[in-house]
């Protein structure tokens, strides 16, 4: 939301019209169809091996205040900042936050009553009323595929959103919770779907992408997805690759977010201009409609967790075997010091100041043939020769492994996939360094084993 000027070119694409509500004028009389059920919605699907972890299909007549949060001014508690820090022209209000006909309504119009928030008297009065709703607290989650079905409006000024933000934004603030823009839209190019990613690096770090559909998006329900795993990004519009793709391996990307839809106007990616230029006359109203949000979840088909022998260190190294060559072994197990991801315990690889290697892995057998991946939490400092989570079909088989890096908190982290045919399948932490440094520590917890 708060970035501008990073959208890479890509290809047009070309989208399957949806035909609303068809009717036969020479059909004899029927019983009148509720609202809800006389639209079809977009049709969507995860793809196999994805599965639903959460949906608002904005059914009944109200917001579901158990999945979202409608800001009533111009402040946000949340990321405590005025105008949303992009200098946008409206003063959100949950009377302009309607569920109808099976969908949500953000509705803008323009206002004389001049709102002002008493903790933001030093940006002026709002000249618009509209709707802005987040999850916050609520809904939060990590990966997965996040998806709305979303009819903008047109006009100069729009700038309606679907994105979201790091779930730690209170403590550690703004890009360092990371954020992912799944769509924006500008009339300045409305046949755009705009996505953007912010984190911190050393300072503000950004990275867009967007797809042009040759025609305008706006006025109809097209599909916006982010899929987002540990290590990507790829956006899409209407099922289809909007651009590039995100390498997300950034801890602002390792945690979990929340879903932000809101119906801005005017405001810095418009070049602030004046209320009087915004396209939406007084006594018009224009709306930004969402059919449903869904976020889908990769793998959580059997094998469950369970599969794994004490996954979470709570029993000592029960399930688990050590393999380290030479002697070399400097690894101490089970430590409390900080406490586990979960329980009291986690597996923990560190140094005594002699170099060591060690593979702490365990077995299983009797596994359906398919793809999987295993999970795991991890902290870690420290310069390694090589730190990885793996996984490998036998013994002497070649792994498959991410490198991981340095998590200051607990960080969830996961295999690529890896195909098990023969049933077999030894997965684990494997680590390695030459010279020993007592800075050097991992910590392991919760593992998972997924079946995708
Ligand atoms: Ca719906
Ligand atoms: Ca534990």
């Amino acid at each position: 939301m708060k970035t501008r000027n990073l959208i890479s070119k890509a290809l047009a694409l070309c989208c399957a019209t949806t035909l609303f509500g068809c009717g036969n004028e020479n059909a004899a009389p029927v019983e009148e169809t509720p609202l809800a059920q006389q639209q079809s919605e977009l049709d969507y699907s995860p793809g196999s091996g994805w599965n639903l972890a959460w949906s608002d299909e904005f059914d009944g007549s109200s917001l579901n205040t158990g999945n979202w949060t409608a800001l009533t001014s111009n402040y946000d508690p949340v990321t405590g900042n005025c105008n949303f820090g992009t200098g946008e022209l409206e003063y959100p209000r949950a009377q302009n936050v309607t569920v109808s006909g099976g969908k949500l309504v953000l509705t803008a119009e323009r206002t004389g009553d001049n709102p002002v928030d008493s903790r933001c008297t030093g940006y002026g009065a709002r000249s618009f009323y509209s709707g802005r709703i987040h999850s916050k607290g609520k809904v939060e989650k990590r990966y997965g595929k996040i998806v709305a079905s979303i009819k903008v409006p047109s006009g100069y000024g729009m700038w309606p959103a679907f994105w979201t933000l790091g779930g730690n934004i209170s403590s550690v603030g703004w890009p360092a919770c990371g954020e992912v823009d799944i769509l924006e839209w500008t009339s300045n190019e409305p046949s755009w779907m705009k996505s953007a990613v912010h984190w911190y690096t050393t300072g503000q770090a950004d990275w867009g992408t967007g797809a042009n559909r040759g025609y305008s998006l706006a006025d109809a329900f097209h599909t916006y997805e982010v899929e987002w795993n540990s290590t990507s990004m790829v956006f899409r519009l209407d099922g289809s690759i909007v651009g590039t793709t995100f390498y997300s391996t950034e801890s602002e990307f390792q945690q979990n977010h929340y879903i932000i839809l809101n119906l801005a106007l005017g405001g810095n990616w418009y070049g602030n201009p004046s209320a009087s230029s915004i396209d939406l006359a007084s006594g018009v109203k224009k709306t930004m409609e969402v059919e449903w949000v869904r976020w889908y979840q990769q793998g959580t088909t059997p094998p469950p967790s369970s599969s794994v022998t004490n996954p979470g260190f709570e029993n000592g190294m029960t399930g688990w075997n050590t393999w380290s060559p030479n002697g070399t072994e400097a690894a101490d197990f089970n430590e409390t010091y900080n406490g586990g991801h979960g329980g009291s315990y986690h597996l923990t690889h560190w140094t005594n100041g002699t170099p060591h290697e060690v593979w702490t892995y365990q077995t299983v057998s009797g596994l359906a043939s398919g793809n999987y991946k295993v999970r795991a939490w991890i902290r870690k400092g420290g310069a390694y020769d090589f730190s990885r989570i793996q996984a490998k079909t036998c013994a002497s088989c070649n792994p498959v492994y991410t490198d991981l890096g340095t998590y200051g908190s607990w960080t969830l982290v996961e295999t690529p996939a890896i195909s098990v045919t023969g049933g077999y399948l030894e997965f684990g932490f494997h680590t390695k360094l030459s010279a020993g440094n007592s800075a050097n520590f991992v910590h392991m917890d919760d593992v998972e084993l997924i079946k995708l």
